[in-house]
């Protein structure tokens, strides 16, 4: 797992359902807090057209090779940033070239043995804490918002964690959501996957 470091600006918003991450790639470089990347897609931080509903001036463009249905990722640590509850949502604003753009799988860990920390095995398979997923195709074009409930989160690693989503912090040893990834896939079995993101938050 290769890791780079890219973009933009977090910051917290107290009072919500969650301490409130935004990555809004306005500082239209590559710096800012730490991302992961994997595998076969190609991140760029890219200033957006004038002719674009305004998601300010820069968002993050994904292109990526799709073999077997799968691209690649990126991902984040978010246990110290992010406090969530149930009732909370991870919104996005989504960048869409048509029919085909590829399809978004978001991954999220919560912290089930109190840890802060995601425990793999040589796979990257977790061995310890809940793996909850969600998944839609980008089939539209121009910018969309799109809000997940935390609640919509189905875990996807039956008997290893609590199979329960736990994303708040509690009593100040679990970590609760500790971290996401934001995984693309395929249109279509080969191809290609294009899409823009922007405005990454947890409220
Ligand atoms: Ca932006
Ligand atoms: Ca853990
Ligand atoms: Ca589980
Ligand atoms: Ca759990």
């Amino acid at each position: 797992m290769k890791k780079v470091v890219f973009c933009l600006v977090v910051f917290f918003l107290a009072g919500s359902a969650c301490a409130v991450v935004v990555d809004d790639c306005e500082d239209g470089d590559y710096s800012g807090p730490e991302w992961w990347m994997f595998d076969k897609i190609t991140p760029q931080v890219v200033k957006n057209s004038d002719g674009e509903k305004s998601k300010g001036k820069y968002s993050l463009e994904i292109t990526g090779e799709v073999r077997g249905w799968y691209s690649g990722g990126i991902g984040m640590y978010v246990a110290d940033k992010a406090d969530c509850e149930k009732t909370g949502s991870m919104i996005l604003d989504v960048y869409g070239y048509g029919k085909d753009s590829g399809q978004i799988k978001i991954e999220v860990t919560d912290d089930d043995n109190l840890n802060w920390d995601c425990e793999q095995d040589d796979n990257y398979k977790l061995i310890k804490d809940d793996q909850l997923v969600y998944q839609f195709p980008v089939n539209w074009e121009g910018w969309k918002t799109v809000k997940i409930p935390l609640s919509k989160f189905k875990d996807s690693n039956p008997g290893i964690g609590d199979d329960e989503f736990n994303p708040e912090k509690g009593d100040g040893s679990s970590g609760g959501l500790l971290q996401f990834n934001i995984i693309f896939i395929g249109a279509k079995s080969s191809g290609a996957v294009h899409v823009k993101i922007d405005n990454i938050v947890f409220e």
